[in-house]
């Protein structure tokens, strides 16, 4: 089966009892049991619920994995596979992530395990630490958030198992869409939902695909024990929202491309990051590994970080907000903004300045899109 049914078809299937063309949200934190310890598979929402399982069934099928967890949200995910390594481990993680998965791991898990922040881009630098360090964990986001960097999932997978080292890839920014981590060898492959998967901007979830049963019992298990479950309502929406997954990411990717292009031509436009742009210094690997560029944009304006503040707050269709993924375009500052609990040293460092603007790109109409971003670069 294809991406684009499978996003219909897996998960939802037409109600067994009642052939409702779609299906009930389970809206219950209980299940009658006929004798104590005897029910049909369902004890408490915690644990489990129908429509979440109708979701995870949905999950797997697009990651092509046989195990799904969804989850409370994208960190409740990280949170759960970080309680899940044996305290003292070392993980490696790569130097540009989502600032709220930076905070997590430098001040919650930093007590429990070691973190070495690298750029996972250079495979050099992966071998060596992964020789050195021989981690329980290499954590890659590809693209990065918010420089788009990308690194080759295949190539690391390859390096970690010979360093008996797991390999996590944060899809997010691709959506089981346009990448599948698992097939080009990565052990997990976890998502914010609450971005493209869900594509409405109206609920927080995440989830975590893999083929190891006994890591996914582990995971479950400690789900069920914290808590950090996702309510049957918003498993429905995501549900509901997953079903246009095909169609939406080639609306964002392609309107996405075009304003990319608008960009590098921009004279007030210092650089434009986009995978899909042959100025990309991974573009190659982009083509190798991605089946499109997907909606996100990052570019650095002109100009110093008041310039960037008119910028953002001239702009009308594109809203001035954290998160990306949904139908409407979104822009924010990183350094002010999802990224502003990164040290702004390792902002620095790495690339990250105050003239960078991030643009998750809508599936509205390209020439409003562009006639925004002209209106707002007219004020600078
Ligand atoms: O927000 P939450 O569902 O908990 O997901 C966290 C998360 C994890 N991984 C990536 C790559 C992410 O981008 C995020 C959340 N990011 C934003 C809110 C943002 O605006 O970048």
């Amino acid at each position: 089966m294809k991406k684009a049914t499978k996003v219909i078809h897996v998960g939802g299937e037409p109600d067994k009892e009642t052939g409702a063309i779609m299906p009930p949200i389970y809206q219950t934190s209980t299940y009658v049991q006929s004798s104590p310890g005897v029910h049909k598979g369902y004890e408490y929402t915690r644990s489990h619920n129908p429509t979440r399982t109708r979701l995870e069934e949905c999950l797997a099928g697009l990651e092509n994995a046989k195990h799904a967890l969804v989850t409370s949200s994208g960190l409740s995910i990280e949170m759960l596979i970080m309680h899940a390594l044996p305290s003292g481990s070392t993980i490696i993680c790569g130097d540009d992530v989502y600032g709220g998965t930076y905070r997590l791991f430098t001040t919650v898990f930093n007590t429990i395990h070691n973190f070495l922040f690298i750029d996972t881009t250079d495979l050099k630098k992966v071998e060596a630490a992964l020789k050195e360090h021989k981690p329980a964990l290499i954590w890659v986001e590809t693209p990065t958030n918010p420089l788009l960097k990308i690194s080759d999932i295949k190539a690391i997978s390859v390096l970690a198992k010979k360093y008996k080292t797991k390999t996590i890839v944060d899809n997010t920014f691709m959506s089981p869409y346009f990448q599948n981590p698992l097939d080009l060898g990565a052990d997990m492959v976890m998502h914010s939902m609450t971005k493209y998967i869900n594509g409405h901007s109206d609920v927080i979830g995440g989830c975590v695909m893999l083929n190891d049963k006994v890591m996914h019992k582990k995971l479950w298990t400690l789900q069920n024990s914290i808590g950090p479950t996702q309510s049957p309502f918003d498993s429905w929406l995501v549900l509901r929202g997953v079903k246009t997954l095909a169609v939406r990411m080639e609306a964002h990717a392609k309107n996405a491309l075009k304003i990319a292009k608008y960009l590098e031509k921009h004279p007030k436009v210092e650089r434009v990051i986009y995978p899909g742009l042959s100025s990309h210094p991974q573009h190659k690997i982009a083509k190798k590994q991605m089946s499109g560029f997907g909606g996100m944009i990052t570019f650095f304006l002109r100009g110093d970080i008041k310039k960037c503040n008119k910028f953002l707050s001239t702009v009308k269709t594109f809203s001035l907000a954290e998160s990306l993924g949904g139908v409407e375009s979104l822009i924010e500052h990183p350094a002010i903004m999802t990224h502003a609990s990164v040290p702004k040293a390792v902002r620095e460092s790495i690339g990250l300045t105050d003239n960078l603007i991030r643009l998750s790109v809508g599936i509205e109409d390209i020439e409003d899109l562009i006639a925004d971003l002209d209106k707002a670069f007219a004020k600078v």
